[in-house]
């Protein structure tokens, strides 16, 4: 049994009211411009910049601090036409025969469809897995905790260090995706969780006219 050992909490900060009102409405204030972009630029981002913001998502609370993610980086215009190829096929599969009427209802306004060119144009996709288990150095299985919540909010971070780097994203999850294991080399453990699409905006982007519901709809306080 390893032993708990404390340090003390030396990085945290007190504001005072009016700068924690100030900061708590300015961090809304620029979530709530960011957008799901389907139309990406080629222009290339440094990969520094993407390794930062992966570093940001991995300080994610976590189940039991095991941390059961890896981030896989294609930057690599090869591999990206195979995903680009293996995520179609399934896409046109889910629009054109699997999605009942009901599903395909609701993502109307969003006018998706089984074409995904951003696959190949974005300069990074960004497969995140979800490790269901950990392997030690002797092949022994490692249980994980909570790993959906885990993967799902260091996921969240992620999105939010990418636009606020100034980069847009597109969470993107084909369905089924164990096709990225075969292509990106990854062990059974790692389940494939999402694939986030990072880049700039292409010039003529658009995005479709929808909204946020109220806090009064989200939220109760008691
Ligand atoms: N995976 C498909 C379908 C899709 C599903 C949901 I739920 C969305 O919010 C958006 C799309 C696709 O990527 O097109």
């Amino acid at each position: 049994m390893t032993e708990a050992k404390f340090i003390p909490l030396t990085n945290y900060h007190e504001y005072p009211l009016d700068v924690m009102q100030t900061r708590a409405r300015s961090f809304y204030e620029d979530l709530r411009r960011r957008r799901t972009v389907r139309d990406f630029s080629d222009r290339p981002v440094p990969r520094k910049i993407i390794a930062d913001c992966i570093r940001a998502a991995a300080t994610a609370p976590n189940g039991a601090n095991t941390q059961p993610w890896h981030f896989v980086v294609v930057a690599d215009q090869v591999i990206k036409r195979q995903i680009r190829m293996a995520a179609e096929e399934e896409e046109r599969e889910f629009y054109e025969t699997r999605a009942p009427e009901e599903w395909l209802e609701a993502l109307a306004p969003l006018g998706t469809d089984w074409s995904k060119p951003f696959l190949e144009t974005a300069p990074y996709l960004i497969a995140i897995f979800a490790e269901s288990y950990s392997l030690t150095k002797s092949g022994q299985r490692v249980k994980n905790y909570y790993v959906k919540e885990s993967v799902g909010i260091a996921t969240g971070m992620l999105i939010a260090a990418v636009h606020n780097a100034g980069l847009v994203s597109l969470t993107h999850t084909p369905s089924p995706m164990n096709f990225l294991n075969e292509i990106l080399d990854r062990p059974g453990n790692e389940k494939p969780f999402l694939l986030l699409v990072v880049g700039y905006p292409a010039e003529d982007a658009t995005v479709p006219e929808i909204t946020k519901k109220p806090l009064e709809t989200i939220t109760t306080f008691l």
